[in-house]
């Protein structure tokens, strides 16, 4: 089994010849023709989405990777998982698995498919294998909650998400911690044509016995919820019904009771009644506009759904009241203004809804304190977005799709050119696009657009967005990765596609025109008071615990940190953590727009590979090194293959390697001596060394056998 025989083009497309973006792309193709999907880039996994069912998955699959090293088999992401299992249990090296690719690419199939490979193979016993069923089932949980049929994808994530899943020493699951990030809660309210709400409200409308929906006070015609599109209620391929069936009883297996799942229930039943609460005009005695409710029906529903007053959740709806230090002001709202409250609370509900269940999964995953732990974090993050209509949403997805390729930049190609140069290994520069400029242009924490973006939400007088996009424009009208109307006006570029109220930003996958409307809005993210107040004194008591400052008694009004400002915290400490681990990456593409099996466009491929800079990446690759070892651990692995060396040896440990490899004859082609560090070109000399270590190791076992039946 060697690295070329029998492959369809090559596997690793570091074999490529000629090297160029044309036959890259084109031995992607071939490979996906043949059902060959992955490839590597030395230990980076390729992955070309096949949209089918490949048989490549099983329990047979799992056992071959298992007992093979990372290049002995065809590529495979169970080669990825195994190598990065292996190093965390063998090497006590903390892992993390990065996962990027655009919408649609296959990131959260991959990241399950990491998933269950560890699960099969780790540990084994009653206990170990409830704590894997719980990590495996938090999957459809969050998936139910989290996840939307959007444009690119049937079954999208609209929330990030990364788990560190902890081991013991002996490399058995103990369990694990969830971090997510920023749900696009706006799809609770309204979705664009085409797609869908998040699939649990479809789950319930569909699975829920008659029983159940009466309980909850729905119907089941989802042609009935003013928060559900109308044109698309099913999705081809997906079964709701089953579904919320497998939610269910994930839920049990993590260990959500009975109660506790009804309550959500009631949680998530409780948002799509809040749509349909209509708002009419009203005026008061003295003209000014008011607004009231239509039917008090909807209104009475929900109180009665989770022990609300309905007169005060109107009068949270309708009213807004101003505390000063002196007096309580009430203000009618007007129809619009309660309209906007009304979809406020419903998105906030949804939104800590989600927070609570991840909360709740930890609780039940999460590892006691004392044990030392080794540790496999896996990211899988939404893909970068580029819509028709871009806003904040966008604008963080993509801040944060920006940051993940700083880290792989970082990690592998500046790492990469660094240990050459810091070893003294003659070197030849690739030049590769350092996206650092683009990170700073968002993030600089008192010039960045988020520092803007806050200053202008915190600022008193009147702000909007325009006075924050006019903010934007005077400051970056020279960043090379900025642009606007004003910017381009002043340049005499004339470029009808982009809006007066839009902003651009040239990111390292390709140029997004962000619409600034809402910006501000997003980002302060702010509450009525009212609302939480009306939701605190609900008798429900997940309903209420939702809403802690609703509570009077807490009188502490300070200001949450901003959505921007939190995303940017949590963006931070995920990029800390990834880098104190080994990082292990799966590079996704989608091979076409239509989630089609078996078509494959060069164009689309083209794009992305041109942004995920796979070429550079195998440059990088190539004019490197596949393999490094310090001396002193490199010899002692090998120094049995040599007399000069084994089975004793007194000289200096770069010496000692330098007799090794002398007396294997290995072409001088292969091998570079750095200053602390041997390094290999290629992956078949490793093959060659350790398949000649494995025989030396069984003709000295047999050595000793024979000496001790002499002894006998
Ligand atoms: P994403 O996570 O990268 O998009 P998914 O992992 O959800 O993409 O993949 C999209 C769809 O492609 C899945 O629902 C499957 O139908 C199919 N698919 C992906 N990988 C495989 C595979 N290995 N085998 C079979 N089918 C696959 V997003 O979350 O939208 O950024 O936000
Ligand atoms: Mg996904």
């Amino acid at each position: 089994m060697t690295l070329l025989e029998g492959s369809v083009g090559v596997e690793d497309l570091v074999l490529l010849e000629p090297l160029d973006q044309e036959s890259l792309i084109r031995n992607l193709q071939l490979r996906y023709e043949k059902k060959e999907i992955y490839t590597y880039i030395g230990n980076v996994l390729v992955s070309v989405n096949p949209y089918q069912q490949l048989p490549i998955y099983d329990l047979e699959f799992v056992a071959k990777y298992r007992d093979y090293t990372f290049y002995e088999l065809k590529p495979h992401i169970y080669a990825l998982a195994n190598m990065a299992y292996q190093s965390l249990r063998d090497q006590d090296r903390d892992q993390c698995i990065l996962i990027t690719g655009e919408s649609g690419a296959g990131k959260t199939e991959a990241s399950k498919l990491v998933m269950s490979y560890v699960a099969a193979v780790c540990g084994k016993g009653e206990q170990v294998n409830s704590v894997k069923e719980q990590l495996l089932q938090s999957n459809p949980v969050l998936e139910a909650f989290g996840n939307a049929k959007t444009i690119r994808n049937n079954n999208s994530s609209r929330f990030g998400k990364y788990m560190d899943i902890e081991f013991d020493f002996k490399g058995s699951p103990l369990g694990g911690v969830i971090t997510n990030y920023l749900l696009e809660k706006s799809r609770v309210v309204k979705q664009l044509e085409g797609e869908r709400n998040f699939h649990i409200f479809y789950q319930l409308l569909a699975g829920a016995d008659a029983q159940l929906l009466k309980a909850l006070k729905l119907e089941r015609d989802t042609g009935g919820y003013a928060y559900l599109n109308l044109d698309t209620s099913r999705v081809d391929g997906m079964d709701d019904d089953a579904n919320f069936k497998v939610l269910q009883s994930a839920m049990t297996v993590i260990g959500f009771s009975e109660e506790e799942i009804r309550q959500v229930l009631e949680v998530a039943a409780l948002v799509l009644k809040l749509g349909n609460v209509e708002l009419v005009n009203e005026f008061q005695a003295n003209g000014v506009p008011a607004s009231g409710i239509r039917d008090g029906r909807g209104v009475q529903e929900i109180g009665e759904l989770v022990g609300l007053n309905s007169v005060e959740l109107e009068r949270a709806l309708c009213s807004r009241t101003m505390e000063t230090a002196k007096e309580k002001v009430v203000t009618a709202l007007n129809v619009v203004q309660a309209q906007y409250a009304r979809d406020a609370l419903a998105k906030n509900i949804y939104s800590r809804l989600f927070n609570w269940l991840v909360n709740r999964i930890n609780e039940s995953i999460k590892v006691g304190t004392g044990e030392k732990r080794k540790v496999m974090g896996v990211l899988d993050i939404y893909g970068f977005e580029i819509l028709e209509d871009n806003s904040f949403e966008q604008f963080v997805i993509n801040y944060c799709n920006e940051k993940l390729q700083q880290v792989f930049i970082e990690m592998t190609l500046k790492e990469e050119q660094e240990e050459y140069e810091r070893e003294g290994i003659p070197w030849v520069k690739v030049d590769y696009f350092d996206n650092g400029v683009i990170c700073n242009l968002i993030e600089h924490n008192q010039r960045g657009i988020l520092a803007m973006l806050d200053e202008e939400c915190l600022r008193p007088g009147v702000v909007s967005d325009s006075t924050f996009l006019a903010k934007l424009n005077q400051l970056f009208s020279k960043h090379s990765h900025y642009e606007s109307k004003v910017t381009q006006n002043a340049q005499r570029q004339y470029d009808h596609s982009m809006g007066l109220s839009c902003f651009r930003i040239c990111h390292y996958a390709g140029k997004v025109t962000y619409n600034v409307n809402s910006f501000i809005d997003k980002n302060n993210d702010l509450l009525f008071r009212d609302l939480s107040q009306a939701m605190w004194k609900a008798r429900h008591p997940l309903l209420r615990s939702l809403f802690p400052e609703g509570d009077p008694k807490q009188a502490s009004l300070k200001r949450p940190p901003t959505a921007g400002a939190q995303f940017k915290s949590s963006v931070t400490t995920l990029m800390k953590n990834l880098y104190s681990k080994n990082p292990n990456y799966i590079r996704c593409i989608k091979p076409n727009e239509h989630q089609q099996r078996g078509h494959f466009s060069f164009e689309l491929v083209s794009v992305q590979a041109r942004y995920l800079g796979l070429l550079e990446n195998v440059r990088v690759r190539r004019a490197g090194y596949a393999y490094r070892q310090v001396y002193g651990s490199f010899l002692e692995r090998y120094r049995l293959l040599s007399r000069s060396t084994w089975p004793r040896w007194n000289g200096g440990d770069r010496e000692g390697v330098e007799k090794v490899l002398g007396e294997l004859s290995i072409s001088s082609e292969e091998l570079a001596f750095g200053k602390t560090k041997i390094f290999i070109r290629s992956p078949k000399t490793l093959f060659y060394l350790e398949e000649h270590r494995r025989l030396r190791l069984q003709q000295l076992a047999t050595l000793i056998q024979k000496t001790y039946r002499g002894w006998r």
